[in-house]
């Protein structure tokens, strides 16, 4: 029982990870299509007890798709989510597309679960749902229990990115490049232009007027939507880091009233899909090999920022796995939303 699921795009690392969360997650599903382009259909994939075969993805794929999960890049999206959407399906969409789009929900489940109320599979009419940018959602896990509680009025994040950002090809390159620059060899640099092992850079998506880069845009615009605060001041510097899975990121947070450290630690301490480490006295807080393949986003570093007068800034700091709770558990979590 329970609905028919499509996942477009399976055959890439987010494809891969949406069917173990799925089968983690033990998702209700009465049918489930893999659908990718024409050259990986028919390609056989083991999910659970069975093996599910590749289709091609077509303007006809959708006609009994309740749920799609679409992670196949913004231009896949563009030409077959609307499609889904008026053949019925809810699809949930972890490409850029439409996050910004007004009326199309751009949602985390811990933190804005009402911005998609309304939306329900089995409508003659399906619906679009963005899922925010993995660095938007792990910053927003741990921020946004503190700003429900004093109102954050500036943040100003400072990411740390893994290679699985840029896909399954980037984290082989980053393997390679390790294993030739400790041979001695020079490395392999078909993804990146520079050398990505035992170095980091700015994050490699385009730079625009402004000077800040895609990735850092996100972050300020998905923040404000996410937020529904137009007025709240964000900024960003977003740097590709030689990690495989999990981003880690530095955050500062400006607030209307005071938060001390104590009350921000146990806030988060219960904060849902939160884990709080943070022990100062042996020097132990997150870190992106302890968070990789795990659910939880986890906080640490929590204190009073001394830049600020009397506790209205506190700096943090977050690791979450950029492949899950980045993309595919929270796009499965907003599906679950659903039931
Ligand atoms: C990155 N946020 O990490 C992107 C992936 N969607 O590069």
């Amino acid at each position: 029982s329970g609905p028919s699921i499509a996942v477009v795009g399976v055959t890439g690392a987010v494809g891969q990870e949406f069917l173990s969360v799925l089968s983690d997650r033990d998702f209700p599903y009465r049918s489930l299509k893999l659908l990718a382009s024409k050259r990986s259909a028919g390609k056989s994939i083991s999910f659970q007890d069975r093996t599910l075969t590749v289709q091609e993805l077509t303007a006809d794929s959708f006609d009994d798709v309740d749920i799609a999960l679409f992670s196949a890049g913004g231009s896949i999206s563009k030409q077959f989510g609307p499609i889904a959407a008026d053949k019925g399906a809810v699809v949930v969409d972890n490409s850029s597309a439409f996050r910004m789009v007004d009326g199309v929900p751009l949602v985390i489940p811990e933190v804005n679960p009402e911005a998609m109320a309304g939306i329900k599979i089995g409508n003659k009419k399906g619906a679009l749902i963005a899922n925010p940018n993995c660095s938007t959602i792990i910053c927003l896990m741990a921020a946004t229990p503190l700003h429900r509680h004093a109102k954050v009025t500036r943040m100003v994040v400072s990411t740390y990115q893994a290679a699985s950002g840029a896909g399954a090809a980037a984290m082989h390159e980053l393997e390679l490049q390790t294993r030739e620059v400790l041979e001695g060899k020079p490395p392999t640099c078909n993804i990146f232009k520079q050398q990505y092992a035992f170095n980091l850079f700015s994050h490699n998506a385009p730079v625009l007027e402004n000077g800040y880069n895609e990735e850092e845009m996100k972050m300020v615009k998905e923040t404000r939507k996410i937020w529904n605060d137009m007025n709240v001041k964000v900024t960003a510097t977003c740097i590709r880091v030689p990690v495989m899975r999990a981003h880690a990121e530095s955050v500062n947070l400006q607030f209307e009233k005071p938060l001390d450290e104590d009350t921000a630690r146990e806030i988060l301490k219960t904060a849902p899909g939160v884990v709080v480490i943070d022990d100062q006295t042996s020097n132990r807080f997150p870190a992106p090999l302890e968070v990789s393949n795990k659910d939880e986003v986890a906080v640490g570093r929590i204190r009073q920022d001394v830049s600020q007068e009397g506790n209205h800034g506190l700096d943090m700091f977050v690791c979450g796995d950029q492949v899950r709770k980045g993309a595919t558990l929270n796009a499965v979590q907003i599906a679950e939303l659903l039931l």
